[in-house]
């Protein structure tokens, strides 16, 4: 990413920094959830191929798509990755304007083999696509160097707390090398794969986003110090997200939006914070503003957008 540190490689007058900086340039302006002005102009297409999940947040209820990501509602229909190439071809073919390939679940991507069998398949026969991936990052450590290699070069991860003992009330537990951890030993552990694999993942050049989910009364006072944080990370972007209130966190208020507003500004300064984010399915395609995933054939037709 355009980092102090590769400027200065450009400045060295190293081609290759020069064409990489060219193509990352070129990826977030045509990138809808990094770039606010591409929203309108380029779209997505998400992957439903990833249904397992390693951890279980106390907002999440499993009948839906990952809320760390997308909004509940109908769940997303699941798709084999060979499936998930044929999509692709269609989709894109009819709409071009769709410039980013994401996998956002149903579950974890990284919990699940397809996801990586998919990016392959995908990369291979369209690689002037921008791949795209959002996790929890529980394994985000162990599977970054799969990801490098297969081009995945825009990724999300989930950060809701950097104090273990606040993540310790999100978490109901993770599994993590064959055991199901609970309570403060989980939260340690997704924090420490969380912060590593961030830092790894922008070393390696990926522009790293962050969704962080605002839940009143628990990480409500934190979110500035995860702002902070992530600066620190070399983060390119952040999405305060509203509680979707269901599961163990049903009784809590969601936050108004003039809540989220104000710490949103609060985190400004310190990290670049996205507004635009609509809680998209993780079957959804099109723009961001206008999911083609649950329209009709008809009316599909007719947002056929030539560029
Ligand atoms: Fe999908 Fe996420 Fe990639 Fe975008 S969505 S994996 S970064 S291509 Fe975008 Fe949808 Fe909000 Fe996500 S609007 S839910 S932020
Ligand atoms: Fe649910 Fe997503 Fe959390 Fe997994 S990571 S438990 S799918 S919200």
């Amino acid at each position: 990413m355009l980092d102090e540190k590769n400027n200065k490689g450009a400045e060295e007058c190293c081609p290759k920094s020069d064409e990489r900086d060219g193509e990352f340039t070129r990826k977030i302006a045509e990138h809808p959830c990094y770039d606010k002005s591409a929203q309108h102009k380029y779209g997505r297409i998400h992957l439903p191929v990833a249904p397992v999940c390693n951890v279980q947040c106390n907002f999440c209820v499993r009948d839906f798509d990952c809320v760390n990501e997308s909004r509940p509602g109908v769940t997303s229909q699941l798709l084999t990755p060979q499936k998930a190439l044929e999509k692709v071809r269609d989709v894109v073919a009819k709409h071009p304007f769709i410039k980013v390939v994401g996998i956002a679940g149903p579950g974890d991507p990284l919990a699940n083999d397809e996801t990586f069998e998919t990016f392959e398949l995908v990369g291979k026969e369209f690689p002037e696509l921008t791949l795209c991936m959002s996790t929890n990052g529980l394994y985000l450590p162990e599977k970054l160097p799969e990801l490098v290699r297969l081009g995945v070069s825009t990724l999300t991860v989930t950060v809701n707390a950097i104090d273990p003992e606040i993540m310790e009330k999100i978490y109901s537990h993770i599994v993590y090398d064959g055991k199901i951890l609970n309570g403060i030993e989980a939260a340690k552990v997704m924090h420490k794969k969380q912060m590593d694999g961030i830092k790894a993942a922008v070393e390696a050049g990926l522009v790293v986003k962050i969704n962080t989910v605002l839940i009143p009364t628990i990480n409500d006072d934190h979110i500035i110090d995860i702002a902070k944080k992530m600066k620190e990370l070399g983060v390119y972007i952040m999405n305060v997200m509203p509680l979707i209130n269901q599961g163990a966190f049903a009784h809590i208020t969601p936050p108004t939006t003039k809540e989220r507003a104000a710490i949103q500004k609060e985190c400004e300064p310190y990290v670049t914070q996205m507004k635009h984010c609509r809680q998209c399915r993780a079957d959804a395609y099109g723009l961001i503003g206008e999911d083609l995933s649950h329209v009709s054939d008809k009316r599909r037709k007719l947002l056929q957008v030539k560029i």
